[in-house]
């Protein structure tokens, strides 16, 4: 009952920090801040609490895509900024495969969740058989032949399953097809576009909207989406976190928000949940936008909630 969950891959504790201050997947500016205020707000100190050995990679210093982000001639059909994108995310694709690679637990800080497209390319080049538990309020698999916005935060997931392929900008032709569709279970979903819908379909998606949430509670999900992932429960898991699966009322400052989201206690049990298991290999914790709130603790609770997200997926428990 008092076991501390253990992580089968990371007998000695190492973990490494990926930070990708990155918002060219989408229009609004500040979650590229997000790193910084969650390292200001001491998440290195409380993960260490929990035994962990950390060392920090910053694959973006010394880049410019804030300044590129203006550049109006970066576009390709629909797609928004995809050489920023593609570059930025080839960058942290290295830095994850490199930690993977050097049998460290890499946790990524962002940013938007275009930088997902890097992050799960490298743990996948690593541990090619794990499972991507994706926690939004979005899906995210939007292609560029069905993305309304022009926004690749938007389209990650199709980017790495090789989805209408024939379509993607040279720059973002790089990204391995590291993912097979019987690999993402997702949970939290509420706002899925008309042509998400029909490619979740088309392709038997394992998609736990909050309908589902509310029909079966948040338990029976989750053991639901990691069966969906891997019947025998002993495969890698990439947990890829967008903190707007959490209710608004949480997590208010972050880009695209929608009402009627996780509760608090239900977003964080999922991590506690997947810990549990063991077999996680990889966290992201993106789309924390401080610019976004419309008061300090507005400010707070978010970063606060991102933390919360890391801490629990990395061995915090309440007893
Ligand atoms: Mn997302």
């Amino acid at each position: 009952m008092f076991d501390e969950p253990t992580y089968k891959h990371f007998p000695k504790k190492e973990l490494s920090f990926i930070l990708a201050p990155f918002s060219g997947g989408q229009g609004k500016g500040g979650v590229e801040d997000g790193p910084k205020y969650l390292l200001r707000a001491g998440i290195q100190s409380e993960i260490e609490k929990l035994g962990w050995e950390i060392t920090i990679d910053e694959p973006l210093k010394g880049q410019d895509f804030e300044e590129r982000k203006n550049n109006e001639t970066d576009v390709h059909g629909n797609c928004k900024r995809p050489q920023i994108v593609g570059e930025a995310t080839k960058l942290i694709y290295k830095s994850c495969k490199k930690s993977a690679e050097e049998g460290k637990l890499t946790v990524t800080l962002g940013g938007d969740h275009s930088i997902a497209i890097g992050t799960v390319a490298g743990s996948f080049a690593k541990y090619p058989d794990a499972g991507l538990l994706w926690i939004d309020a979005h899906a995210d698999i939007n292609t560029p032949l069905t993305t309304d916005s022009g926004n690749l935060h938007g389209c990650p997931v199709s980017f790495l399953m090789g989805l209408a392929k024939e379509s993607y900008p040279p720059d973002l032709q790089w990204v391995p097809q590291v993912l097979s569709t019987k690999k993402i279970a997702y949970i939290g979903l509420r706002d899925v576009d008309e042509g998400e819908k029909k490619i979740l379909k088309e392709h038997g998606i394992a998609a736990f909207s909050m309908y589902h949430v509310d029909r079966y509670g948040i338990n029976k999900v989750v053991e639901m989406a990691l069966e969906a992932l891997d019947p025998t429960g002993t495969l890698p898991i990439h947990l890829s976190y967008d903190v707007d699966a959490i209710d608004p009322q949480y997590v208010p400052a972050t880009g695209t928000p929608v009402r009627g989201g996780l509760t608090f206690r239900e977003g964080l049990f999922i991590c506690e949940r997947v810990a549990e298991t063991g077999n996680l290999v990889a966290l992201d914790v993106v789309e924390v936008n401080p610019s976004l709130g419309v008061n300090e603790m507005h400010i707070i609770d978010t970063v606060t909630a991102g933390i919360a997200v890391a801490k629990c997926s990395l061995g915090e428990t309440l007893l």
